[in-house]
């Protein structure tokens, strides 16, 4: 495991000097040491959770048999390719969602340098994938069906993202309107499809399999990046900074978290009060009388009951799965975020 790390981030670097050495630009040296210390900072930080369950995924599928060089490379290349996604959406993100920290720094938009300079960055981290597909994948038979699946799961999450930010329109702040169906849109599309789906759609590509014959597979990855996005929601209130890499601020800015629904279903008339009175405001003592009212209504409880219940759900789902390949796919999926901290 440590080893098919290293292997991933010496791919990082080939891939990072292929485009800082792009021909289609002129570079000078400050540019190419901006772009350079803005990939640093950053793609490689995060867990790579999802970058390198294209590989695991894709030797999955191909039932123990031993990857070449080769394979190992493109399938690290797609890897590299969604963690690209990830950095450009985050870097978008945390100016959307006003954040301070993210993986343990401060934001790229909050150093004194980049600034708003960051919202181009975060347009250049979209670009170098198409950079590097074209430059590695031109050749293959599934380039076409790549690119489609790359602009399609991008065209999601930007929804996704719309829908979490147009529920928060100052003016707008109305409790009524969250509901968990309302949740359960905005993380199906602000986070799944790129978080789960994405990285197993690449391995089947890779394995010259038809994404047209996978829905059921599709569907339970989906529901899988639901879970996920719980956690999240979770972690935000009830992480640790430290553990987590980033401050939450889901409550300052009047998220339709998965909490916030579950504390409004789970209230009486006082404490939505509370609730109403307290919930959105980017001011310390608020967002204390919040998180008051969360351990008040055992919001911990109520999650690893939600917990317990997703996992055993989709354990029954994968189970049910034709393809013993798919189950293991599906399975060391679920076991890396199940109960996570982080
Ligand atoms: C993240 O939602 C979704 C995308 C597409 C980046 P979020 O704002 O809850 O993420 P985080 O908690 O990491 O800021
Ligand atoms: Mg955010
Ligand atoms: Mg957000
Ligand atoms: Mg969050």
């Amino acid at each position: 495991m440590a080893d098919l790390r290293s292997t991933f981030l010496d791919v990082y670097s080939k891939l990072k000097s292929e485009l800082l050495h792009d021909p289609a630009f002129e570079f000078t040296d400050d540019s190419r040491e901006w772009v350079d210390r803005m990939l640093d900072y950053n793609v490689p930080g995060g867990k790579l959770n999802r970058g390198l369950s294209v590989i695991d995924s894709y030797k999955l599928l191909k039932e123990g048999k031993e990857l070449t060089e080769e394979e190992v490379f493109l399938a690290s290349a797609l890897g590299w390719c969604i963690e690209w996604l990830q950095a450009y959406f985050l870097v978008l993100d945390d100016i959307m969602d006003n954040s301070h920290t993210r993986r343990g720094q401060p934001c790229w938009f909050r150093l004194p340098k980049v600034g708003l300079i960051a919202v181009n960055d975060g347009i250049l981290l979209r670009n170098h994938i198409s950079r590097i597909l074209k430059n590695h994948f031109r050749g293959k038979p599934y380039y076409v069906d790549l690119l489609d699946l790359f602009n399609e799961v991008e065209f999601q999450t930007a929804c996704g993202q719309m829908i979490d930010l147009i529920t928060t329109l100052e003016g707008e702040k109305d409790l009524t309107k969250y509901s968990l169906s309302k949740h359960r849109r905005i993380v199906q599309y602000k986070t799944a499809y790129y978080s789960f789906y994405l990285p197993v759609a690449c391995a089947l590509l890779m394995s010259g399999e038809n994404l047209d014959n996978h829905v059921d597979v599709k569907n339970i990855l989906v529901d899988m990046g639901i879970y996920f996005q719980v956690q999240d929601d979770f972690l935000d209130c009830f992480g640790a900074p430290e553990t987590i890499g980033k401050i939450g601020t889901d409550i300052e800015d009047f998220k339709c978290s998965w909490l916030v629904v579950k504390a409004l279903e789970l209230c009486n008339e006082e404490q939505k009060k509370v609730l109403y009175d307290n919930y959105g405001k980017d001011n310390a003592e608020n967002v204390a009388k919040v998180k008051a009212l969360y351990n008040e209504l055992n919001l911990k409880g109520v999650f690893e009951e939600y917990e317990s219940k997703s996992y055993e759900r989709l354990v029954g789902a994968i189970e049910a799965h034709p393809s013993k390949a798919v189950q293991s796919v599906l399975k060391s999926f679920l076991g890396k975020i199940y109960k996570r901290q982080k």
